[in-house]
Protein backbone atom coordinates (compact mmCIF):
# COMPACT_ATOMS: atom_id res chain seq x y z
CA UNK A 1 0.00 0.00 0.00
CA UNK A 2 1.07 3.49 -0.67
CA UNK A 3 0.79 6.66 1.58
CA UNK A 4 -1.87 9.27 0.42
CA UNK A 5 -0.30 11.95 -0.18
CA UNK A 6 3.39 12.71 -0.58
CA UNK A 7 5.35 16.07 -0.89
CA UNK A 8 8.01 16.61 -3.26
CA UNK A 9 11.41 14.93 -2.71
CA UNK A 10 14.05 17.68 -2.65
CA UNK A 11 16.96 15.26 -3.85
CA UNK A 12 16.87 13.18 -7.11
CA UNK A 13 19.56 10.72 -5.28
CA UNK A 14 17.95 7.43 -6.55
CA UNK A 15 19.35 5.70 -3.74
CA UNK A 16 17.18 8.17 -0.96
CA UNK A 17 14.10 7.93 -2.87
CA UNK A 18 14.11 4.31 -3.59
CA UNK A 19 14.52 3.76 0.45
CA UNK A 20 11.76 6.35 1.62
CA UNK A 21 9.39 4.84 -0.88
CA UNK A 22 10.04 1.53 0.93
CA UNK A 23 10.01 2.88 3.99
CA UNK A 24 6.63 4.93 3.14
CA UNK A 25 5.11 1.62 2.37
CA UNK A 26 6.47 -0.30 5.17
CA UNK A 27 5.04 2.73 7.80
CA UNK A 28 1.79 4.07 5.69
CA UNK A 29 2.14 7.83 6.99
CA UNK A 30 -0.82 9.87 5.55
CA UNK A 31 1.73 12.38 4.50
CA UNK A 32 5.39 12.78 3.55
CA UNK A 33 7.34 15.83 4.40
CA UNK A 34 10.78 16.66 3.26
CA UNK A 35 12.94 19.07 5.35
CA UNK A 36 14.65 21.45 3.53
CA UNK A 37 16.14 23.24 6.22
CA UNK A 38 14.42 26.77 6.00
CA UNK A 39 13.26 28.99 8.29
CA UNK A 40 9.95 29.63 7.01
CA UNK A 41 9.50 25.26 7.71
CA UNK A 42 11.09 25.85 11.10
CA UNK A 43 7.73 28.60 11.67
CA UNK A 44 5.21 26.30 10.57
CA UNK A 45 6.46 22.74 12.08
CA UNK A 46 6.83 25.08 15.64
CA UNK A 47 3.17 26.78 15.18
CA UNK A 48 1.90 22.69 14.26
CA UNK A 49 3.89 21.56 17.78
CA UNK A 50 2.56 24.47 19.83
CA UNK A 51 -1.38 23.74 18.16
CA UNK A 52 -1.01 19.88 19.33
CA UNK A 53 0.66 20.61 22.40
CA UNK A 54 3.91 18.81 21.50
CA UNK A 55 5.76 22.72 22.19
CA UNK A 56 4.83 24.97 25.29
CA UNK A 57 5.68 28.89 24.03
CA UNK A 58 8.18 29.97 27.03
CA UNK A 59 7.86 34.13 27.60
CA UNK A 60 9.19 35.51 24.37
CA UNK A 61 10.37 38.63 26.04
CA UNK A 62 12.53 36.82 28.31
CA UNK A 63 13.02 34.03 25.72
CA UNK A 64 12.75 35.00 22.68
CA UNK A 65 12.42 31.69 20.18
CA UNK A 66 12.76 29.38 23.34
CA UNK A 67 9.76 26.74 23.62
CA UNK A 68 9.04 23.96 26.06
CA UNK A 69 8.79 19.80 26.20
CA UNK A 70 7.93 17.37 28.36
CA UNK A 71 8.40 13.93 27.39
CA UNK A 72 6.50 10.69 28.18
CA UNK A 73 7.67 10.15 32.08
CA UNK A 74 8.81 6.76 31.22
CA UNK A 75 10.85 7.84 28.17
CA UNK A 76 13.38 10.35 30.03
CA UNK A 77 16.98 8.79 29.43
CA UNK A 78 18.70 6.13 27.06
CA UNK A 79 18.08 2.85 27.85
CA UNK A 80 20.74 0.47 27.34
CA UNK A 81 19.10 -2.70 27.58
CA UNK A 82 16.98 -1.81 24.42
CA UNK A 83 19.97 -1.07 22.75
CA UNK A 84 21.10 -3.07 20.17
CA UNK A 85 24.23 -3.44 17.85
CA UNK A 86 23.54 -6.20 14.76
CA UNK A 87 26.23 -7.36 13.37
CA UNK A 88 26.46 -10.54 11.42
CA UNK A 89 28.25 -12.57 14.28
CA UNK A 90 27.77 -11.85 18.14
CA UNK A 91 31.60 -11.68 18.37
CA UNK A 92 31.65 -8.61 16.28
CA UNK A 93 29.35 -7.15 18.44
CA UNK A 94 31.24 -7.97 21.60
CA UNK A 95 30.56 -9.29 25.25
CA UNK A 96 29.42 -5.20 26.15
CA UNK A 97 26.53 -5.01 23.38
CA UNK A 98 23.47 -6.45 23.40
CA UNK A 99 23.04 -8.53 20.06
CA UNK A 100 20.51 -10.38 17.58
CA UNK A 101 21.68 -11.10 14.02
CA UNK A 102 19.89 -8.35 11.81
CA UNK A 103 17.71 -10.49 9.61
CA UNK A 104 15.90 -11.46 13.06
CA UNK A 105 15.86 -7.99 14.68
CA UNK A 106 14.86 -6.39 10.53
CA UNK A 107 12.02 -8.53 10.61
CA UNK A 108 10.85 -8.18 14.25
CA UNK A 109 11.16 -4.19 13.85
CA UNK A 110 9.47 -4.56 10.46
CA UNK A 111 6.48 -5.98 12.27
CA UNK A 112 6.09 -3.41 14.61
CA UNK A 113 6.62 -0.75 12.04
CA UNK A 114 3.99 -1.54 9.98
CA UNK A 115 1.40 0.73 9.31
CA UNK A 116 3.00 2.41 12.41
CA UNK A 117 2.55 6.49 10.48
CA UNK A 118 -1.00 5.88 9.53
CA UNK A 119 -2.45 9.41 10.97
CA UNK A 120 0.44 10.87 10.86
CA UNK A 121 2.99 12.54 9.00
CA UNK A 122 6.16 11.00 8.02
CA UNK A 123 9.18 13.84 8.29
CA UNK A 124 12.21 12.74 5.77
CA UNK A 125 15.31 14.70 7.83
CA UNK A 126 18.21 14.90 5.88
CA UNK A 127 21.58 15.74 8.17
CA UNK A 128 25.11 16.61 7.32
CA UNK A 129 27.54 14.97 10.59
CA UNK A 130 30.17 17.91 10.25
CA UNK A 131 31.34 20.85 8.19
CA UNK A 132 30.15 21.17 4.47
CA UNK A 133 33.10 19.96 2.34
CA UNK A 134 35.00 17.88 4.95
CA UNK A 135 36.48 14.11 4.14
CA UNK A 136 35.31 13.56 7.88
CA UNK A 137 31.80 14.70 7.32
CA UNK A 138 29.19 12.14 6.80
CA UNK A 139 25.63 12.19 5.73
CA UNK A 140 22.50 10.74 6.96
CA UNK A 141 18.56 10.23 6.27
CA UNK A 142 16.39 10.48 9.56
CA UNK A 143 12.80 9.26 8.41
CA UNK A 144 10.31 10.33 11.59
CA UNK A 145 6.77 11.02 13.06
CA UNK A 146 7.91 13.17 16.04
CA UNK A 147 7.79 17.26 14.90
CA UNK A 148 10.01 17.15 18.39
CA UNK A 149 12.74 15.03 16.74
CA UNK A 150 12.68 17.15 13.53
CA UNK A 151 12.96 20.61 15.59
CA UNK A 152 15.76 19.05 17.58
CA UNK A 153 17.87 17.94 14.27
CA UNK A 154 17.66 20.96 12.94
CA UNK A 155 19.44 22.43 15.80
CA UNK A 156 21.35 19.45 16.13
CA UNK A 157 22.84 18.78 13.05
CA UNK A 158 23.22 20.93 9.47
CA UNK A 159 19.83 19.72 8.48
CA UNK A 160 17.90 20.51 5.11
CA UNK A 161 18.89 20.55 1.25
CA UNK A 162 22.63 21.59 2.66
CA UNK A 163 23.03 17.31 3.63
CA UNK A 164 21.49 16.41 0.24
CA UNK A 165 24.23 18.57 -1.80
CA UNK A 166 26.87 17.32 0.00
CA UNK A 167 25.37 13.86 -0.51
CA UNK A 168 25.31 14.28 -4.39
CA UNK A 169 24.28 11.48 -5.84
CA UNK A 170 26.07 9.15 -3.74
CA UNK A 171 24.88 5.95 -1.78
CA UNK A 172 26.71 6.52 1.16
CA UNK A 173 24.47 7.77 3.61
CA UNK A 174 22.94 6.71 6.63
CA UNK A 175 19.29 5.34 6.65
CA UNK A 176 17.52 5.59 10.09
CA UNK A 177 13.78 4.78 10.45
CA UNK A 178 12.38 6.67 13.53
CA UNK A 179 8.72 5.73 14.73
CA UNK A 180 7.20 6.88 18.61
CA UNK A 181 4.95 3.86 17.84
CA UNK A 182 2.60 4.48 21.44
CA UNK A 183 5.88 5.01 23.70
CA UNK A 184 5.33 1.81 25.13
CA UNK A 185 8.27 1.09 27.00
CA UNK A 186 8.22 -2.69 25.96
CA UNK A 187 8.07 -1.93 22.59
CA UNK A 188 11.42 0.13 22.57
CA UNK A 189 14.22 -1.10 20.56
CA UNK A 190 17.05 1.61 19.30
CA UNK A 191 18.58 -0.89 17.06
CA UNK A 192 22.05 -0.71 15.05
CA UNK A 193 23.19 -2.63 11.93
CA UNK A 194 26.50 -1.31 10.83
CA UNK A 195 27.33 -3.24 7.96
CA UNK A 196 24.41 -1.71 6.45
CA UNK A 197 24.77 1.62 7.79
CA UNK A 198 21.06 1.96 9.03
CA UNK A 199 19.55 2.88 12.46
CA UNK A 200 15.55 1.81 13.64
CA UNK A 201 14.47 3.07 16.49
CA UNK A 202 10.96 2.05 17.95
CA UNK A 203 8.77 3.43 20.87
CA UNK A 204 10.87 6.58 22.31
CA UNK A 205 10.95 10.17 21.63
CA UNK A 206 14.03 10.67 23.99
CA UNK A 207 17.29 12.73 23.01
CA UNK A 208 19.32 9.61 22.83
CA UNK A 209 17.39 7.41 21.61
CA UNK A 210 15.93 9.26 18.37
CA UNK A 211 17.92 11.82 17.51
CA UNK A 212 19.76 9.44 14.89
CA UNK A 213 23.04 11.89 14.19
CA UNK A 214 24.13 11.79 18.02
CA UNK A 215 24.90 8.48 19.83
CA UNK A 216 23.41 6.06 17.36
CA UNK A 217 25.51 7.44 14.01
CA UNK A 218 28.35 9.52 15.08
CA UNK A 219 28.86 7.46 17.95
CA UNK A 220 27.93 3.39 17.25
CA UNK A 221 27.75 3.60 13.53
CA UNK A 222 30.61 6.03 13.59
CA UNK A 223 32.97 4.07 15.67
CA UNK A 224 32.40 0.73 13.71
CA UNK A 225 33.43 2.88 10.46
CA UNK A 226 36.05 4.55 12.31
CA UNK A 227 37.65 0.95 12.92
CA UNK A 228 37.29 -0.30 9.50
CA UNK A 229 37.95 3.30 7.60
CA UNK A 230 40.85 4.30 10.12
CA UNK A 231 39.80 6.51 12.35
CA UNK A 232 37.81 7.54 15.93
CA UNK A 233 34.74 8.12 16.58
CA UNK A 234 34.66 9.44 20.37
CA UNK A 235 32.83 10.55 23.17
CA UNK A 236 34.64 13.87 23.29
CA UNK A 237 34.74 16.97 23.46
CA UNK A 238 36.95 19.53 22.36
CA UNK A 239 38.62 23.12 23.11
CA UNK A 240 41.16 25.34 21.93
CA UNK A 241 43.03 27.04 24.62
CA UNK A 242 44.13 30.45 23.95
CA UNK A 243 47.38 31.43 25.79
CA UNK A 244 47.79 35.11 26.28
CA UNK A 245 50.51 35.60 23.33
CA UNK A 246 47.93 34.10 21.10
CA UNK A 247 49.29 30.14 21.14
CA UNK A 248 46.49 28.14 20.62
CA UNK A 249 46.38 24.16 21.73
CA UNK A 250 43.29 21.98 20.94
CA UNK A 251 42.40 19.41 23.52
CA UNK A 252 39.92 16.59 23.31
CA UNK A 253 37.80 15.00 26.54
CA UNK A 254 36.34 11.79 27.30
CA UNK A 255 34.20 11.66 30.56
CA UNK A 256 30.76 9.66 30.79
CA UNK A 257 27.51 10.56 30.27
CA UNK A 258 26.73 13.37 32.59
CA UNK A 259 30.34 13.85 34.00
CA UNK A 260 31.45 17.24 32.72
CA UNK A 261 31.81 17.44 29.36
CA UNK A 262 29.56 20.90 28.05
CA UNK A 263 31.13 22.21 31.23
CA UNK A 264 34.36 22.13 30.71
CA UNK A 265 33.60 22.86 26.83
CA UNK A 266 32.62 25.86 27.99
CA UNK A 267 34.44 26.93 30.86
CA UNK A 268 35.45 30.40 32.07
CA UNK A 269 39.07 30.80 33.59
CA UNK A 270 39.35 32.39 36.99
CA UNK A 271 39.96 35.65 36.87
CA UNK A 272 43.65 34.88 38.09
CA UNK A 273 44.00 33.48 34.29
CA UNK A 274 44.43 37.01 32.75
CA UNK A 275 44.31 36.74 29.18
CA UNK A 276 43.64 32.66 28.64
CA UNK A 277 40.69 32.18 26.76
CA UNK A 278 38.41 28.53 26.25
CA UNK A 279 36.95 28.27 22.73
CA UNK A 280 34.36 25.44 22.69
CA UNK A 281 34.75 23.31 19.07
CA UNK A 282 32.49 20.11 20.91
CA UNK A 283 31.06 19.54 24.00
CA UNK A 284 30.25 15.60 23.05
CA UNK A 285 31.66 14.11 20.18
CA UNK A 286 34.43 13.73 18.31
CA UNK A 287 35.44 12.80 14.97
CA UNK A 288 39.67 12.71 14.30
CA UNK A 289 41.71 11.45 11.92
CA UNK A 290 45.54 11.49 11.35
CA UNK A 291 46.59 14.39 9.27
CA UNK A 292 48.92 15.72 6.76
CA UNK A 293 50.83 17.18 9.28
CA UNK A 294 51.47 13.95 11.28
CA UNK A 295 48.95 14.90 14.11
CA UNK A 296 45.70 13.76 15.03
CA UNK A 297 42.81 15.83 13.77
CA UNK A 298 39.26 16.56 14.88
CA UNK A 299 35.56 17.51 13.99
CA UNK A 300 32.95 17.88 16.47
CA UNK A 301 30.56 16.37 14.03
CA UNK A 302 27.21 18.18 15.58
CA UNK A 303 25.70 21.59 15.29
CA UNK A 304 24.25 21.95 18.80
CA UNK A 305 24.37 21.05 22.71
CA UNK A 306 22.28 18.90 23.72
CA UNK A 307 23.08 19.69 27.50
CA UNK A 308 22.16 18.62 31.03
CA UNK A 309 19.75 21.30 32.69
CA UNK A 310 20.28 20.69 36.35
CA UNK A 311 23.19 22.07 38.11
CA UNK A 312 23.90 25.04 35.00
CA UNK A 313 24.05 28.12 36.67
CA UNK A 314 25.68 31.88 35.54
CA UNK A 315 27.97 30.52 38.44
CA UNK A 316 28.87 27.65 37.15
CA UNK A 317 28.95 27.35 33.33
CA UNK A 318 27.76 31.45 32.13
CA UNK A 319 28.57 30.72 28.51
CA UNK A 320 25.79 27.96 28.96
CA UNK A 321 23.53 30.13 30.13
CA UNK A 322 24.05 32.84 27.38
CA UNK A 323 23.71 30.37 24.67
CA UNK A 324 20.29 29.09 26.18
CA UNK A 325 18.38 32.30 26.35
CA UNK A 326 17.13 32.13 22.87
CA UNK A 327 16.41 29.60 20.46
CA UNK A 328 16.65 26.93 22.86
CA UNK A 329 14.02 23.69 23.68
CA UNK A 330 14.21 23.20 27.03
CA UNK A 331 12.71 19.16 27.64
CA UNK A 332 12.05 18.30 31.39
CA UNK A 333 12.60 20.77 33.69
CA UNK A 334 10.32 23.23 35.55
CA UNK A 335 7.68 25.18 34.19
CA UNK A 336 7.09 28.60 36.20
CA UNK A 337 3.64 30.68 35.86
CA UNK A 338 5.40 33.32 33.72
CA UNK A 339 6.15 30.18 31.35
CA UNK A 340 9.88 30.90 32.54
CA UNK A 341 12.15 27.49 32.84
CA UNK A 342 13.70 26.57 36.29
CA UNK A 343 15.88 23.70 37.66
CA UNK A 344 17.69 22.42 40.61
CA UNK A 345 20.99 24.63 40.52
CA UNK A 346 19.70 27.60 38.35
CA UNK A 347 20.65 30.84 40.03
CA UNK A 348 17.44 32.29 40.75
CA UNK A 349 15.77 30.21 44.08
CA UNK A 350 12.77 28.08 43.57
CA UNK A 351 9.79 29.55 42.28
CA UNK A 352 6.78 29.48 44.88
CA UNK A 353 4.58 27.15 42.79
CA UNK A 354 5.50 25.69 39.14
CA UNK A 355 4.37 22.82 36.68
CA UNK A 356 7.52 20.11 37.57
CA UNK A 357 8.75 18.07 34.41
CA UNK A 358 5.75 16.10 34.54
CA UNK A 359 3.07 18.62 34.79
CA UNK A 360 2.37 18.23 38.20
CA UNK A 361 1.75 21.38 40.73
CA UNK A 362 4.92 21.94 42.20
CA UNK A 363 6.33 24.11 45.42
CA UNK A 364 9.41 24.42 47.52
CA UNK A 365 8.14 21.83 49.96
CA UNK A 366 7.22 19.26 47.52
CA UNK A 367 9.71 16.10 47.71
CA UNK A 368 10.07 15.47 43.99
CA UNK A 369 12.78 17.35 42.28
CA UNK A 370 11.01 20.15 40.31
CA UNK A 371 13.28 19.20 37.08
CA UNK A 372 13.92 15.65 35.71
CA UNK A 373 18.01 15.06 36.79
CA UNK A 374 18.21 14.17 33.17
CA UNK A 375 16.58 17.21 31.78
CA UNK A 376 17.92 18.83 29.00
CA UNK A 377 18.45 21.85 27.05
CA UNK A 378 18.85 21.96 22.87
CA UNK A 379 20.79 25.03 21.92
CA UNK A 380 22.82 26.01 18.47
CA UNK A 381 26.40 26.04 19.10
CA UNK A 382 27.23 29.19 17.58
CA UNK A 383 24.65 30.79 20.50
CA UNK A 384 27.86 30.09 22.52
CA UNK A 385 29.86 33.09 22.75
CA UNK A 386 32.78 31.15 22.93
CA UNK A 387 31.99 29.46 19.97
CA UNK A 388 35.47 28.60 17.78
CA UNK A 389 34.84 29.17 14.55
CA UNK A 390 37.74 26.58 13.34
CA UNK A 391 34.77 24.31 14.36
CA UNK A 392 33.54 24.83 10.81
CA UNK A 393 36.92 24.46 9.07
CA UNK A 394 37.07 21.38 6.47
CA UNK A 395 40.25 19.96 7.97
CA UNK A 396 39.73 20.28 11.66
CA UNK A 397 41.78 20.93 14.38
CA UNK A 398 45.22 19.02 15.89
CA UNK A 399 44.63 17.65 18.78
CA UNK A 400 47.68 18.14 21.27
CA UNK A 401 46.05 16.07 24.52
CA UNK A 402 43.44 13.72 24.94
CA UNK A 403 42.12 13.78 28.39
CA UNK A 404 40.25 10.66 30.09
CA UNK A 405 37.73 11.23 32.98
CA UNK A 406 34.98 9.34 35.19
CA UNK A 407 33.35 10.10 38.54
CA UNK A 408 35.05 9.05 41.32
CA UNK A 409 34.23 9.76 45.00
CA UNK A 410 37.55 7.67 46.11
CA UNK A 411 40.77 6.42 45.08
CA UNK A 412 41.39 8.49 41.50
CA UNK A 413 43.58 11.46 42.07
CA UNK A 414 42.76 14.98 40.34
CA UNK A 415 44.72 14.65 37.46
CA UNK A 416 48.14 12.49 36.26
CA UNK A 417 49.82 12.10 32.88
CA UNK A 418 50.59 8.54 31.12
CA UNK A 419 53.99 7.55 30.47
CA UNK A 420 53.17 7.03 26.48
CA UNK A 421 50.62 5.90 24.25
CA UNK A 422 50.10 2.37 25.22
CA UNK A 423 49.52 3.44 29.00
CA UNK A 424 46.99 6.23 27.68
CA UNK A 425 45.05 3.52 25.96
CA UNK A 426 45.34 1.18 29.16
CA UNK A 427 44.41 4.25 31.36
CA UNK A 428 41.41 4.66 28.94
CA UNK A 429 39.96 1.17 29.08
CA UNK A 430 39.95 0.99 32.57
CA UNK A 431 38.12 4.05 33.18
CA UNK A 432 35.58 3.64 36.03
CA UNK A 433 32.60 5.86 36.86
CA UNK A 434 29.68 6.26 39.13
CA UNK A 435 26.73 6.02 37.16
CA UNK A 436 24.06 8.79 36.36
CA UNK A 437 20.77 9.70 35.26
CA UNK A 438 21.52 9.72 31.70
CA UNK A 439 20.86 6.23 31.34
CA UNK A 440 17.60 4.50 32.87
CA UNK A 441 19.03 2.53 35.77
CA UNK A 442 20.49 2.63 39.11
CA UNK A 443 22.73 5.88 39.82
CA UNK A 444 25.70 6.15 41.50
CA UNK A 445 26.87 2.55 40.79
CA UNK A 446 30.85 2.45 39.84
CA UNK A 447 31.46 0.61 36.51
CA UNK A 448 33.34 0.38 34.30
CA UNK A 449 33.27 2.93 31.23
CA UNK A 450 36.47 2.35 28.94
CA UNK A 451 37.31 6.46 27.08
CA UNK A 452 33.14 7.02 28.16
CA UNK A 453 32.24 4.12 25.14
CA UNK A 454 30.69 1.21 27.16
CA UNK A 455 27.14 2.35 25.62
CA UNK A 456 28.15 3.91 22.82
CA UNK A 457 30.88 1.54 21.17
CA UNK A 458 29.28 -0.23 18.07
CA UNK A 459 31.39 -3.11 18.26
CA UNK A 460 33.63 -5.40 20.14
CA UNK A 461 35.20 -3.53 23.17
CA UNK A 462 38.48 -6.15 22.53
CA UNK A 463 38.44 -5.01 18.76
CA UNK A 464 38.35 -1.13 19.94
CA UNK A 465 41.34 -1.36 22.05
CA UNK A 466 43.29 -2.94 19.53
CA UNK A 467 42.11 -0.06 16.78
CA UNK A 468 43.45 2.48 19.73
CA UNK A 469 46.88 0.77 19.79
CA UNK A 470 46.86 0.07 16.18
CA UNK A 471 46.76 3.54 14.86
CA UNK A 472 49.53 4.76 17.25
CA UNK A 473 51.15 3.59 13.96
CA UNK A 474 49.09 6.05 11.71
CA UNK A 475 50.14 8.89 13.92
CA UNK A 476 53.60 10.35 13.77
CA UNK A 477 53.09 13.04 16.38
CA UNK A 478 50.35 11.42 19.18
CA UNK A 479 48.79 13.22 21.63
CA UNK A 480 49.74 12.89 25.09
CA UNK A 481 47.31 11.06 27.41
CA UNK A 482 45.49 12.61 30.51
CA UNK A 483 43.24 11.23 33.32
CA UNK A 484 41.40 13.68 35.45
CA UNK A 485 38.81 13.62 38.37
CA UNK A 486 36.55 16.16 39.35
CA UNK A 487 34.65 14.10 41.56
CA UNK A 488 36.32 13.09 43.99
CA UNK A 489 35.47 13.31 48.10
CA UNK A 490 36.32 13.60 51.62
CA UNK A 491 35.20 11.45 55.07
CA UNK A 492 32.19 13.91 54.74
CA UNK A 493 30.99 13.87 50.95
CA UNK A 494 32.53 17.17 50.27
CA UNK A 495 33.91 17.37 47.01
CA UNK A 496 37.72 17.60 46.97
CA UNK A 497 38.20 19.76 44.39
CA UNK A 498 35.66 23.33 43.52
CA UNK A 499 35.60 21.92 39.76
CA UNK A 500 33.97 24.11 36.73
CA UNK A 501 36.29 27.00 36.23
CA UNK A 502 38.71 26.28 38.28
CA UNK A 503 39.67 22.93 36.23
CA UNK A 504 41.68 25.40 34.33
CA UNK A 505 44.33 24.72 36.60
CA UNK A 506 43.87 21.08 35.45
CA UNK A 507 44.01 22.23 32.15
CA UNK A 508 46.36 24.79 31.91
CA UNK A 509 49.13 22.35 33.49
CA UNK A 510 48.16 19.40 30.63
CA UNK A 511 48.82 22.78 27.94
CA UNK A 512 51.72 23.27 29.65
CA UNK A 513 53.26 19.39 29.73
CA UNK A 514 52.33 19.10 25.84
CA UNK A 515 54.28 22.64 25.21
CA UNK A 516 57.15 21.12 26.86
CA UNK A 517 57.14 23.86 29.88
CA UNK A 518 55.64 21.96 32.85
CA UNK A 519 57.53 19.88 35.63
CA UNK A 520 56.02 16.54 36.84
CA UNK A 521 57.19 13.57 39.19
CA UNK A 522 56.85 10.20 38.22
CA UNK A 523 54.88 8.15 40.49
CA UNK A 524 53.10 4.06 40.00
CA UNK A 525 50.28 5.78 38.31
CA UNK A 526 51.84 7.97 35.59
CA UNK A 527 53.64 11.58 35.80
CA UNK A 528 51.86 13.48 38.16
CA UNK A 529 52.68 17.61 38.97
CA UNK A 530 54.20 18.85 42.11
CA UNK A 531 52.24 21.77 44.08
CA UNK A 532 55.31 23.79 42.27
CA UNK A 533 54.57 22.70 38.94
CA UNK A 534 50.42 23.56 39.58
CA UNK A 535 49.18 26.94 39.63
CA UNK A 536 47.77 27.10 43.05
CA UNK A 537 47.62 30.44 43.62
CA UNK A 538 44.27 33.04 44.25
CA UNK A 539 42.26 30.07 45.02
CA UNK A 540 40.54 30.95 47.77
CA UNK A 541 41.71 29.36 50.70
CA UNK A 542 42.86 26.24 48.55
CA UNK A 543 46.30 24.80 50.21
CA UNK A 544 49.11 22.90 49.17
CA UNK A 545 47.73 20.40 51.72
CA UNK A 546 44.49 20.61 49.84
CA UNK A 547 46.06 19.94 46.65
CA UNK A 548 48.31 16.61 48.17
CA UNK A 549 45.12 15.39 49.94
CA UNK A 550 43.10 15.71 46.00
CA UNK A 551 46.29 14.24 44.77
CA UNK A 552 46.49 11.30 47.37
CA UNK A 553 47.71 8.06 46.02
CA UNK A 554 46.68 4.99 48.35
CA UNK A 555 48.26 1.97 47.54
CA UNK A 556 45.30 -0.51 49.31
CA UNK A 557 43.04 1.58 47.17
CA UNK A 558 45.08 0.67 43.60
CA UNK A 559 44.94 -2.64 44.81
CA UNK A 560 41.17 -2.73 44.97
CA UNK A 561 40.83 -0.43 41.84
CA UNK A 562 43.29 -3.22 40.17
CA UNK A 563 40.90 -5.87 40.73
CA UNK A 564 37.52 -4.34 39.93
CA UNK A 565 39.16 -3.88 36.77
CA UNK A 566 39.38 -7.01 35.88
CA UNK A 567 35.11 -6.85 36.25
CA UNK A 568 35.64 -5.77 32.35
CA UNK A 569 38.58 -7.41 31.58
CA UNK A 570 37.04 -10.89 31.98
CA UNK A 571 33.55 -10.27 30.33
CA UNK A 572 35.90 -9.30 27.23
CA UNK A 573 39.27 -11.83 28.16
CA UNK A 574 39.03 -13.26 24.67
CA UNK A 575 39.40 -10.36 22.70
CA UNK A 576 41.89 -8.23 24.66
CA UNK A 577 45.07 -7.33 23.63
CA UNK A 578 47.85 -8.31 25.41
CA UNK A 579 49.32 -5.06 25.91
CA UNK A 580 46.51 -4.72 28.29
CA UNK A 581 47.33 -7.18 29.97
CA UNK A 582 50.82 -6.12 29.94
CA UNK A 583 50.05 -2.87 31.42
CA UNK A 584 48.05 -4.28 34.09
CA UNK A 585 50.94 -6.14 35.12
CA UNK A 586 53.67 -3.10 34.96
CA UNK A 587 51.13 -1.18 37.49
CA UNK A 588 50.77 -3.75 40.03
CA UNK A 589 54.63 -4.40 40.12
CA UNK A 590 54.88 -0.47 40.40
CA UNK A 591 52.66 -0.47 43.30
P1 LIG B 1 26.30 14.28 28.64
O1 LIG B 1 25.60 15.37 27.90
O2 LIG B 1 25.36 13.34 29.31
O3 LIG B 1 27.29 13.55 27.80
O4 LIG B 1 27.03 14.98 29.92
P2 LIG B 1 28.34 15.88 30.06
O5 LIG B 1 29.53 15.01 30.15
O6 LIG B 1 28.34 16.96 29.05
O7 LIG B 1 28.14 16.53 31.53
P3 LIG B 1 27.78 18.01 31.99
O8 LIG B 1 28.86 19.00 31.69
O9 LIG B 1 26.42 18.34 31.51
O10 LIG B 1 27.75 17.85 33.57
C1 LIG B 1 26.91 16.93 34.21
C2 LIG B 1 26.79 17.23 35.68
O11 LIG B 1 28.08 17.26 36.29
C3 LIG B 1 26.14 18.58 35.96
O12 LIG B 1 25.18 18.43 36.99
C4 LIG B 1 27.29 19.45 36.40
O13 LIG B 1 26.86 20.44 37.31
C5 LIG B 1 28.27 18.46 37.03
N1 LIG B 1 29.68 18.91 36.87
C6 LIG B 1 30.27 19.28 35.71
N2 LIG B 1 31.56 19.67 35.91
C7 LIG B 1 31.79 19.51 37.24
C8 LIG B 1 32.94 19.73 38.08
O14 LIG B 1 34.01 20.15 37.65
N3 LIG B 1 32.79 19.43 39.41
C9 LIG B 1 31.62 18.97 39.92
N4 LIG B 1 31.56 18.69 41.22
N5 LIG B 1 30.52 18.76 39.16
C10 LIG B 1 30.60 19.02 37.84
C1 LIG C 1 24.70 11.14 26.95
O1 LIG C 1 23.93 10.43 27.59
O2 LIG C 1 25.94 10.91 26.88
C2 LIG C 1 24.20 12.34 26.26
C3 LIG C 1 22.76 12.52 26.18
O3 LIG C 1 24.97 13.13 25.71
S1 LIG C 1 22.04 11.51 24.97
O4 LIG C 1 21.93 12.28 23.74
O5 LIG C 1 20.75 11.13 25.46
O6 LIG C 1 22.90 10.37 24.73
MN1 LIG D 1 27.13 12.45 25.95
Amino acid sequence: MTSKATGKPNTTNPEVLAWVEKMTALCQPDQVHWCSGSDEEKSTLTAEAVERGILIQLNQQKLPGCYYHRSNSNDVARVEQCTFVCTESEEEAGPTNNWMPPSQMYAKLHALADGSMRGRTMYVVPYLMGPPGSPLSKVGVELTDSIYVVLSMRIMTRMGNIAFEHLGESRDFNRGLHSMLDLSPDRRFIAHFPQDNAIISLGSNYGGNVLLGKKCLALRIGSYLGRKEGWFAEHMLIVGVEAPNGEKTYVAAAFPSSCGKTNFAMMVPPPHFNGWKIWTLGDDIAWMRPGPDGMLHAINPEAGFFGVAPGTSRKSNPNAMQAIQKDTIYTNVALTSDLDVWWEGKDEPPPREALDWRGNRWTPDSKEKAAHPNSRFTAPIENNPMFATEANDPKGVPISAIIFGGRRATTLPLVYEAFNWVHGVYLGATMGSETTAAAAGQVGQVRRDPMAMLPFCGYNMGFYFRHWLNMRKRIKNPPRIFNVNWFRKDEEGNFLWPGFGENMRVLKWVVDRVQGRAGAQETPLGWVPRPQDFDLEDMNGFTVEDFQKVQTINVEEWRREVLSQDELFMKIYAFIPKEMIFQRELLVARL
